[in-house]
């Protein structure tokens, strides 16, 4: 039996190569390997204002972008949370067994709340819950996601133990995988914030479907600093930032990265990176166009997903309201 993968991005705004290099490439990498479930969590994305329009064509684009990247829909689940009834019913469950305290430690609503000021919504403080069903109502073994979702995931561990210490063995206690490189992808703009999809400054983020051009002088403006030499420093955010990214593009060694930079200028750096960004993301980009030609054949994959993924959600969620005493 292999051991099972879910994970999901939200439907909230551009994908970038943050999503790619800490989320995706790693779902494509183990895809052989385990039994995947791949969700597009739009509930998550109405924590904070959506246009209806909107939110429905992202839904769209990063399901062309899983499959674009990898993601085979023969061999992986995809679908849209929205689409199974048993995430938001589970989640109401949760919400009942997490204890406050839990839930105000959280560092991302904590961060998010102080933007959204007096407008924050319940939805967004409760995120951890629905994403504890989630992952919970698959027996998930393994929640491959970015260093952000990590306290998420052990949230979701934690009330998994405490539900199961109350009722008995229920759910699976998943794990987070983290990539050792590419975890946190920077900001260009600002290397010291996370690469962020709802930040709409135009030098922040390279998307995953931006033109060549475009990816090229969102590059040639990025931060770095007064100093002259490259070296993967820690120290030094923004020209640290732009190795991770050549080093995950190109696949090169750090070693073989600095001494190849030996003695050029960050001008060079920049122009280097603009190519092996654009050609690293050029083959996505073309599949993306051939499997977006026909609309509804993201829509067909979307609905055989919702079908798989549909049964096990209903088996979990019925032995925990058996469990719990409803009904
Ligand atoms: N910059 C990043 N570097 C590495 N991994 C990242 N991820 C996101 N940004 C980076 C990982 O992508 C997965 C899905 O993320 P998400 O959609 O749940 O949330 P988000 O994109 O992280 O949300 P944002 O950027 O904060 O956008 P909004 O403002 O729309 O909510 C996760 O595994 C995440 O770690």
């Amino acid at each position: 039996m292999k051991k099972r993968v879910f994970s999901g991005i939200k439907p909230s705004g551009n994908l970038h190569i943050g999503h790619y290099l800490g989320a995706i490439k790693q779902w494509v990498q183990m895809q052989d390997n385990y039994d995947n479930i791949f969700c597009i969590v739009d509930l998550h994305a109405i924590t904070v204002p959506q246009d209806p329009k909107v939110l429905k064509a992202w839904t769209r684009e990063i399901t062309g972008l899983y499959l674009a990247a990898g993601i085979d829909p023969k061999q992986s689940i995809v679908f849209v949370q929205s689409h199974i009834c048993a995430h938001a019913e589970l989640a109401w469950i949760l919400n009942c067994f997490i204890p406050m305290g839990w839930m105000q430690r959280m560092t991302q609503f904590k961060e998010k709340s102080q933007k959204l000021k007096e407008q924050v919504s319940t939805g967004l403080f409760d995120y951890p819950a629905l994403m504890a069903a989630d992952i919970l109502l698959y027996d998930t073994d393994v929640v491959p996601v970015g260093e952000d979702q990590k306290q998420h995931v052990e949230l979701a561990r934690d009330v998994a133990q405490r539900f199961n210490s109350i009722y008995g063995e229920t759910f699976k206690l998943p794990e987070p995988v983290i990539p050792k490189v590419g975890a946190r992808i920077m900001g260009l703009d600002d290397p010291t914030r996370k690469m962020d999809k709802s930040e709409t400054a135009p030098g922040h983020a390279i998307n995953l479907l931006d033109p060549p051009d475009v990816i090229r002088s969102k590059l040639m403006r990025a931060t770095t600093d007064s100093l002259k030499e490259i070296r993967f420093d820690g120290n030094r955010p923004g020209v640290y930032n732009l190795l991770v990214i050549y080093e995950l593009f190109s696949g090169k060694s750090r070693q073989e990265i600095e001494a190849h930079f030996d003695g050029k200028g960050y001008a060079a750096l920049k122009k280097e990176l603009g190519d092996v960004v654009v050609e690293g993301l050029r083959p996505l980009q073309e599949r993306y166009r051939k499997l977006t030609a026909d609309p509804s054949h993201i829509d067909s994959i979307l609905a055989d997903g919702a079908d798989r993924a549909r049964p096990m959600a209903e088996k979990t969620l019925a032995l925990v309201k058996e469990r719990v005493g409803l009904g």
